[in-house]
């Protein structure tokens, strides 16, 4: 991008920008939650809208001038309500976090009681992490992943709702490989009296793609982020039945934000155009055939992978059995070196620390959008053993940066 305005006024972050464009255009971008949005996007989040303070939803805004934001959010909303079919929608979470803590003021008190995933075992912060206001603010228990399998662990999550008897079960994950059965959740939640969260905020383009089941019109609330597989404005989104769809809207406003980001909202909207075209169908199969290769890749070069393979856009490998004096962190650097961007994740049955863990995470949305198919993927799974396995040897880390130039030369982002 041409950043002539801002350098007039401030060539540092100039710099900076400029730095991170080339950044994104010279390396392989693998952490499962990016992406690379549209120029449309970018240029929508670019726009006025980012000066408008717009309180309030369509046709009731707190602020007079609002004809353009209503305009905006009305068709955000309707793209939305089109791409995952969910009854009501709101689309002024400004992330998948804040999303999630709309779900839990609009239906718990302090004190109560979720049932969610180990952050460990795939989890998010936002779902009952100690550090996170969620882990202080209610009971939280956690389910774990089958130590075998991989795969969740549905059985001992039934039992532990049996139990503890929640109020909210939280389904959807950060570092989950593998489909999610949302009606044997749901029917684990109707059992015990719980409202069940579906956040699908890293596979919002798998779903409304129908490359994953939905959890619309399954669970009572469904959350996401935007600017992951959905390659929309960044933000998040909350999808619910009309039943609860004022107390999830008092909830998004006033009850945890004030205005919000017409800006971004902009972005959502050609974002959700963008995704309601037949060529985004084709993407996310090929964003979930991608991974499928890369995780076959790791496999035959004697990688572990977390329950052995993926149904998703994701992978997760497990560096204990392969490369045992090897932690996540020094793996992450020596790819960044090469020019591979991903990152170090905890794994289910973690024996070291989230800063330094046993496992790396890798994802395939961004390199799909670049345009890499299945034998290009094979060959990054390639260049990543490599590294991984040669770690510490600078004239293989120096080679396998020389093709990543190479191929990043040969698929370019922003034409
Ligand atoms: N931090 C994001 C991820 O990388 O999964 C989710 O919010």
């Amino acid at each position: 991008m041409d950043y002539e305005q801002v350098r007039a006024v401030d060539p540092a972050v100039a710099d900076a920008l400029e730095g991170e464009d080339t950044r994104q255009e010279e390396t392989l971008a693998m952490i499962a939650s990016e992406n690379h949005v549209s120029k449309a996007v970018l240029e929508a989040q670019g726009s006025a809208l980012t000066n408008k303070y717009a309180e309030g939803y369509p046709g009731k805004r707190y602020y007079a001038g609002c004809e353009y934001a209503d305009e905006v959010e009305e068709l955000a909303i309707e793209r939305a309500t089109e791409l995952w079919g969910a009854e009501h929608v709101n689309v002024q979470p400004h992330s998948g976090t804040q999303a999630n803590q709309a779900v839990y003021f609009a239906t718990l008190d302090p004190g109560d009681k979720i049932l969610s995933l180990d952050l460990t075992h795939g989890g998010h912060l936002s779902h009952g992490h100690p550090a996170n206001f969620v882990g202080q603010f209610y009971e939280v228990e956690q389910y774990e992943v089958n130590p075998e399998t991989g795969y969740l662990d549905y059985e001992g999550l039934a039992e532990m709702a049996d139990t503890f008897e929640p109020d909210m079960i939280v389904s959807g994950y950060s570092a989950y490989p593998r489909e999610v059965e949302w009606q044997r959740i749901q029917d684990v939640a109707d059992d015990v009296g719980a409202y069940h969260l579906a956040d699908i905020a890293h596979i919002t383009g798998l779903v409304a793609a129908g490359v994953h089941q939905s959890p619309v019109g399954v669970t009572d609330f469904v959350t996401g982020s935007t600017h992951k597989t959905i390659r929309a404005g960044r933000g998040g989104i909350v999808m619910t039945s009309e039943e609860h769809a004022d107390d999830i809207d008092n909830a998004v406003f006033p009850g945890g934000q004030g205005g919000p980001l017409m800006h971004n909202i902009a972005g959502k909207a050609v974002g959700f155009k963008e995704a309601l075209q037949p060529e985004f169908d084709e993407y996310a199969q090929q964003v979930v055939d991608n991974a499928d290769v890369l995780a076959e890749t790791f496999a035959d070069h004697g990688f572990e992978l977390v329950s052995g393979g993926t149904d998703t856009h994701l992978v997760l490998i497990d560096l204990r059995e392969s490369h045992p004096d090897l932690p996540g962190s020094p793996a992450e650097d020596a790819l960044a070196e090469a020019g591979i961007v991903l990152n170090a994740n905890t794994v289910p049955g973690e024996t070291r620390s989230p800063f330094n863990p046993s496992g790396i995470r890798a994802g395939t949305p961004s390199l799909t959008t670049r345009g890499f198919d299945e034998e290009t993927i094979a060959e990054v799974g390639d260049l990543i053993y490599r590294v991984v396995d040669n770690h510490d040897d600078q004239r293989v880390i120096d080679e396998v940066s020389e093709r990543i130039d190479e191929l990043c030369a040969a698929y370019p982002l922003y034409e």
